[in-house]
């Protein structure tokens, strides 16, 4: 059976490719989905994508989420550090999320080490770049088996 995954992004990730490219690489946030949708598409998923700067429509999306995709994709930016209110939604939706990241945020400022939604997440892939969406997508996938 085909699986349809929510690939979510968070505040600022609109502006990949433009800025902090010795960060978060040349690639744009459309770049990468156009290359994640085959990817899925050869491991018969679909995807759906929605990318927010404001946690309210980040929390509605995950609610809306619940019953009809199998499972998220997220990377919630700088909300990952701080937002309970994300972490509840998490916890509702009763999915499977991965927490994506494009960079490694252990190796960055201390304020980047923690995740308040880890603990609510079936797992966390982070440092690859572009990569770590592919990685997480793949085994969102295998985990949905
Ligand atoms: O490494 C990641 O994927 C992050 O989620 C990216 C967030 C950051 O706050 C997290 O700690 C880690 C930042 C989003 C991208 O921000 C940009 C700012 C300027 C230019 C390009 C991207």
């Amino acid at each position: 059976m085909g699986r349809t995954i929510l690939v979510l992004n968070g505040p600022n990730l609109n502006l990949l490719g433009t800025r902090e490219p010795e960060v978060y690489g040349n690639d744009t946030l459309a770049d990468i989905l156009a290359e994640l949708g085959p990817f899925a598409a050869e491991r018969g998923a679909e995807l759906v994508d929605f990318q927010s700067n404001v946690e309210g429509e980040l929390i509605n999306r995950l609610h809306q989420a619940r019953g009809n995709v199998d499972g998220v994709v997220f990377n919630p930016g700088a909300f990952t550090h701080y937002s309970i209110a994300l972490r509840d939604a998490i916890a509702g939706t009763e999915l499977p999320v991965v927490e994506t990241h494009l960079s490694n945020t252990h190796a960055r400022e201390e304020f980047r080490h923690t995740s308040v939604l880890a603990p609510v997440c079936v797992g966390v892939v982070m440092g690859f770049g572009r990569h770590s969406y592919f990685a997480a997508l793949e085994a969102l996938l295998r985990h949905l088996e």
